[in-house]
């Protein structure tokens, strides 16, 4: 037993002196928490189709997850190793951070043989997925927007990954086709995201509700440090681009006002950081509403319903929130198109009310 202390004392040790030396921070983990791997595996029975391969969605897209953590932390070294569209000292080519996601998803999802469609935010059309025997025999598609709010990579913000999943609508043995990506947000059998901020977590719901995972960056491994997230019924915190008030419908304006207004708990905060994915996730732990609403100048809104609305609103709704375009539920809408765009309600139950009684006041 001595032997075995000593031992496991000098390992310790010499972990400690490695995550110093190379700057890494020391998470210290208590034995019950589980790892992300774990929590697959313990929770692949409770869904409802359970054959193992949406545990492996969501495995490559841990994997892809990680990839592209260690490059986005990178990030402002480009001025020192090249811009995008130049190359390294080491002679590589540069690429664009938001293609490089791109292709690390769909090329992470496409090896494991366990999706047979992707659309991502990042291309025109679809990706069709035959497998390597071309049978055309996977089950699932998924849509992802693969670096979300990428103009912060350049200012060190955070910045995310957006994903959903969708069972096929086609027979498995046929091509996909573009009805397999457009369903409406109901259909959605999981959908999550992955935040590359002060720590790198990966939140996500398979409609059990909704759990987020830190990455601990020294050993690469995801550990459960938020089980169960809910939203607040209320909240204080509402995020909105304001520079763009005059350009608002009058219900969104007026609602800005309500929120500004001194009278109970208000005025409220404002807070925007011009990062789905971080306001988003902020709103979900402190309480709050994320709008992002049509405007003269974007008359259907600027988020994409596919690739950022339906994902978040499985994820609101499932830790207590809600989702709506200002006047109906986000999920309920049937897409018509890839890159459609919609407006964007969402957050904390009674704010997102409040902000529709607006809307149909000002109607
Ligand atoms: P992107 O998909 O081109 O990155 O745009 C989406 C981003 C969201 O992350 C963010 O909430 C929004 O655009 C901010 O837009 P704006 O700068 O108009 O406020
Ligand atoms: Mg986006």
């Amino acid at each position: 037993t001595t032997l075995f202390r000593s031992i496991n004392s000098l390992i310790s040790q010499i972990y400690r002196y490695l995550c110093l030396k190379h700057n890494y921070i020391i998470f210290i983990m208590e034995e019950r928490n589980r790892t992300l791997g774990e929590f697959i595996i313990e929770h692949q029975n409770s869904f409802q189709y359970s054959t193992g391969e949406l545990s492996r969605i969501i495995n490559s897209i841990r994997l892809a997850a990680k990839v592209v953590n260690y490059k986005v932390n990178k990030a402002g070294l480009v001025d020192i190793v090249g811009a995008a569209g130049e190359q390294n000292i080491q002679g590589e080519d540069q690429q664009k951070l938001d293609v490089y996601a791109n292709e690390v998803f769909i090329q992470t999802l496409i090896n494991r043989e366990i999706v047979c469609g992707i659309a991502s935010e990042e291309n025109d059309d679809f990706i069709t997925v035959a497998g390597s025997d071309n049978s055309h025999n996977n089950k699932y598609v998924v849509l992802m927007d693969p670096l979300d709010g990428s103009s912060n990579i350049d200012v060190n913000v955070s910045v995310g990954t957006i994903f959903s999943v969708f069972r096929r609508i086609t027979p498995v043995g046929t091509p996909v086709t573009i009805e397999d990506f457009l369903q409406p947000g109901v259909n959605q059998v999981a959908a999550g995201y992955v935040i590359y901020g002060t720590s790198t977590m990966l939140v996500y719901t398979t409609g059990h509700g909704v759990n987020g995972f830190t990455l601990n960056p020294a050993i690469g491994t995801f550990y459960l440090s938020h089980p169960d997230m809910k939203y607040s019924e209320d909240g204080k915190i509402y995020s909105i681009n304001e520079g763009n008030y005059v350009h608002f419908p009058q219900g969104v304006k007026d609602y800005i006002k309500y929120c500004q207004l001194e009278e109970g708990d208000r005025p409220y905060t404002s807070r925007y950081i011009g990062s789905l994915v971080s306001d988003f996730h902020r709103n979900m732990i402190k309480g709050g509403i994320y709008l992002y609403p049509t405007s003269s100048k974007a008359p259907n809104g600027k988020l994409r319903l596919l690739y950022e609305c339906n994902p978040m609103a499985f994820i609101a709704e499932q830790a207590g929130g809600k989702a709506s375009d200002g006047y109906k539920r986000i999920m309920e809408i049937q897409p018509t198109e890839l890159h459609q765009r919609v407006p964007f309600f969402c957050g904390s139950k009674n704010m997102v009310e409040k902000a529709e009684e607006f809307m149909a006041k000002a109607k």
